[in-house]
């Protein structure tokens, strides 16, 4: 039997929380021999939810569950952990501006680099969930710098599957007939999807490329706003798929030729990019289970490129102003 992981929820009592733990405990992420300790985390005012939730755990019988604790302590609950899940963050509310939601959640993500720099093991995986998720890991980051910079993403991962599906839905084949998509930059409607080396059951594309550009790439760059007008709250289900789906991929070495996409800090020098904003790009898992990114893709929209860059940078700008980093 495997030594459990130790996997950190945070933001444990909320809705892609929800739709996300029974899908780690049921194995099909970690495999069906992997022991998962969970910790969940979040607001002291959710304690109570967080025990409702523990008892739902428990009621699941999951035999691949070793452990479970739950608080508001990331010190506590960041103690030794393998993986860190940090969905939990302030949501934009009415009026807020940008820089608000800025400032409100460099505050947990600072507290939360510092905890996982102070207890996490120094291997430990780390996926940003909670938005704005790309300069969110970038302040962590900051505060954990015993990390391996490839070890922390934020999720780019639900746009790259968003991607998929639509071009799967046009040319009518399965989703796993498409391979090489792109999403680069910020996860944000300034996003650049990309299917310059995208092969559809392994031949060129072929799509029109006023598709590409007039419905395909405005469609996965506004999809998260077009689900909350259709459903009336945000996604979380797909949500939570897709940062299990990303979790599966950084602990499995990634097929030949093949690439995910991920944001991770720029200082990988692979593209000429600002460095230290958390950036979009294709990543691989190598054998020895560390990510690498895939260099060498022409950018078919560099004005595009420059254009989500741009936006980060001006995010990290405004926590340097601000004294956060
Ligand atoms: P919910 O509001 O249902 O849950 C968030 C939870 O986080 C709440 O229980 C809240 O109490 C908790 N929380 C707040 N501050 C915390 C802190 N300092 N420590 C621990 N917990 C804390 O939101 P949900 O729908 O689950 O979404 C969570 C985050 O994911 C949001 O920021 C959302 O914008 C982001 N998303 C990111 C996506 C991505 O692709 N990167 C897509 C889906 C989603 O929009």
């Amino acid at each position: 039997v495997k030594h459990p992981l130790k996997i950190a929820v945070t933001g444990a009592a909320g809705q892609i929380s929800y739709a996300l733990l029974f899908r780690l405990l049921s194995g099909e992420i970690l495999g069906k021999d992997q022991p998962i300790s969970l910790n969940l985390l979040d607001l002291p005012q959710m304690e109570q939810t967080l025990a409702g939730i523990e008892m739902e755990i428990i009621d699941g019988c999951f035999p691949l569950l070793h452990e479970i604790k739950y608080g508001s302590d990331p010190y506590a609950l960041f103690k030794d952990i393998d993986v860190a899940l940090l969905i939990g963050a302030k949501p934009r509310t009415k009026g807020m501006e940008r820089k608000d939601l800025l400032s409100e959640n460099a505050k947990i993500f600072i507290d939360q680099g510092k905890a996982l720099q102070a207890g996490a093991k120094p291997t430990a995986k780390v996926i940003v969930v909670g938005n704005p998720c790309n300069t969110n890991a970038m302040v962590l980051k900051h505060y954990a710098p015993k990390l391996d910079p490839m070890n922390v993403h934020a999720l780019m991962h639900l746009d790259e599957l968003r991607a998929i599906a639509q071009i799967a839905h046009k040319k009518r084949v399965n989703v796993s007939d498409v391979k090489g998509v792109v999403i680069w930059g910020n996860h944000s409607n300034t996003q650049v999807p990309d299917v310059s080396r995208c092969t559809v059951k392994g031949q060129p594309h072929g799509l029109d490329e006023n598709w590409i550009k007039n419905e395909w790439q405005p469609r996965i760059q506004t999809r998260g706003a077009e689900v909350i007008k259709t459903l009336g709250r945000s996604s979380a289900a797909s949500a939570a798929n897709a940062t299990v789906q990303l979790l599966h991929q950084l602990m499995t070495p990634t097929s030949e030729g093949e690439w995910y996409s991920s944001a991770v800090l720029t200082n990988h020098g692979a593209y000429p990019l600002e460095e230290g904003i958390l950036f979009g790009v294709p990543c691989r898992t190598k054998q020895d289970l560390s990510c690498e990114v895939v260099s060498g893709i022409l950018w078919s929209d560099e004005e595009m490129i420059r254009t989500t860059e741009k936006e980060l940078v001006g995010e990290r700008e405004f926590c340097k102003r601000e004294g956060v980093v």
